[in-house]
């Protein structure tokens, strides 16, 4: 992170998150804003600090008669347009960590939905939102010089079928991604596309927060990750000691509760004295599938004393693959497989895997056992594909193996192909074939082709009325 950043101070965040985080955001709760005068100079159009779009569509509420339950301390500002926000833009490179906190409060005096075409039906086509921005840089009214939008991760959100009256809490956090120069912290009205609705949205107390170089850093898993509940190692970076040779000792505050309660409720684990990492496995502490936990890294440094760490979060959420390599198929060398080439046969693997994308899934596939001469060729058209193409250019038996694996697991399966020299000896091979309704072969199949007609009829005619042995009663 750049360290040119306004710190305005170093802000105890209620909730309990920040510890000694600094606290990013100007004039996060409008008070000391001299915006109103200014606007009505003319020489002003957004709160100190902070910039926008929209403009006719917000302003600085001062608690009149009509606002008073709508601001925290002295004023907050509201917004009442379709497509209207205020965000603050900071300098910020990949992996840089922040929290985004606010609160929303929408009047009943005048919802969502009260002077718009719905009639005073509050409505659920505009939201207010507060989300955390990543862009390439700074934004330059020359499209070809301005930063450009790499990802928003939303913290909060209302609808408005919310409560009014009500002053709704949101945080959240996200770490930069690859190519970030600037985060932006912003705080929206957004009616959603077609839908023009009405009614008012107080926001109030926006901070952001990211850690200082007294806290531990660098969580993994990452903030907000999904990952399995086979996760063993939660690991951090200890702050650097701030006298040089003297050891940062770090203690661990575990627990899926509501972040408040990590260190205040008895049930949270706590891990002491540990370094920049801690075995879960070790410490006896087994994850609860598909669950959000909550944890803590608090740093102590024998000359600064103890600095409690940003609640970070990650969710158990991440299931392993599951693999299904398909039915086994009976095959013969020359059949007709759009391949145009009778002397090798092509057939598909029908793979399936299933997985909830919340980690990448490897997937192969290998030719794991085979019956068949030395020289024959199995070629695997992408083996990475679980639908995918394989030539075989000689009869054998044939075991496929398909693998999955994602950051939590793994999970196989096996499908064979036989390939037999004609159609009927596939029919043979194969125990799900019509073949099998005739366990003894076609009685009168007596070339044995699988088929009973005019040749078997030719051989049988060949030889009518015959008689092989005298001890019939025969005569030659
Ligand atoms: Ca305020
Ligand atoms: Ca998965
Ligand atoms: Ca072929
Ligand atoms: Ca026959």
């Amino acid at each position: 992170m750049s360290r040119n950043l306004i710190v305005l101070s170093m802000l105890i965040f209620a909730g309990g998150f920040a510890g000694a985080a600094v606290q990013l955001l100007e004039n996060g709760g409008f008070e000391a804003d001299p915006w109103i005068e200014q606007f009505n100079e003319g020489t002003q159009n957004y709160p100190e600090g902070w910039s926008g779009w929209g403009g006719s569509g917000w302003h600085v509420t001062t608690g009149n008669a009509n606002d008073v339950p709508y601001i925290l301390d002295e004023k907050a500002i509201t917004i009442y347009w379709g497509d209207t926000g205020v965000h603050q833009p900071i300098a910020a490179s990949e992996g840089d960590f922040f929290i985004f906190t606010g609160q929303m409060n929408h009047p009943t005096t005048d919802p969502y939905g009260a002077g718009g075409p719905l009639g005073g039906v509050l409505s659920e086509f505009r939201h207010g939102i507060l989300r955390i921005e990543f862009w390439t840089g700074p934004w330059d009214p020359d499209p070809a010089q301005s930063g450009v939008l790499i990802s928003s991760v939303e913290i909060g959100r209302t609808n408005g079928g919310d409560p009014g009256e009500t002053w709704f809490d949101f945080t959240g956090g996200a770490q930069a991604p690859a190519g970030t120069g600037e985060v932006r912290f912003v705080a929206m009205v957004y009616d959603e596309p077609g839908e023009v609705v009405d009614g008012k949205l107080y926001f109030d107390d926006l901070a952001a927060f990211a850690p200082d170089a007294r806290q531990a850093d660098n969580p993994s898993p990452p903030y907000d990750a999904a990952v399995g509940a086979n996760l063993d190692v939660l690991s951090w970076t200890a702050p650097e000691p701030n006298s040089p040779g003297d050891t940062v000792v770090c203690d661990v505050w575990l627990s899926p509760d509501e972040p408040n309660f990590v260190t205040s409720n008895p049930t949270a684990a706590k891990f002491v004295d540990t370094a920049e990492s801690v075995s879960l496995s070790q410490e006896q502490f087994t994850l609860t599938p598909d669950t959000t936990y909550f944890w803590r890294v608090d740093c102590r440094d024998p000359s600064v004393g103890t600095t409690e760490g940003m609640v970070w979060t990650f969710n158990t959420g991440d299931m392993p693959p599951t693999v299904e390599a398909g039915d086994d198929q009976y095959v013969w060398i020359y059949m007709s497989d759009g391949d145009g080439d009778d002397t090798k046969v092509t057939v598909t693997l029908s793979g399936v895997i299933e997985d909830d994308g919340k980690s990448e899934v490897a997937t192969e596939w290998t030719l794991n056992y085979s019956e068949t001469a030395e020289s024959t060729n199995v070629i695997i058209g992408d083996a990475a594909e679980p639908q995918t193409t394989v030539s075989i250019d000689n009869t054998g038996w044939f075991q496929f193996l398909l693998t999955a694996d994602d950051s939590v697991g793994h999970d196989e399966d096996i499908v064979h192909v036989g390939v037999y020299p004609s159609a009927c000896e596939a029919a043979k091979g194969d125990p799900s074939d019509w073949y099998s309704r005739y366990p003894g072969g076609l009685t009168g199949d007596v070339n044995n082709d699988c088929q009973t007609n005019l040749k078997d009829l030719a051989i049988v005619a060949a030889t009518w009325l015959e008689c092989m042995s005298e001890k019939l009663g025969c005569q030659l």
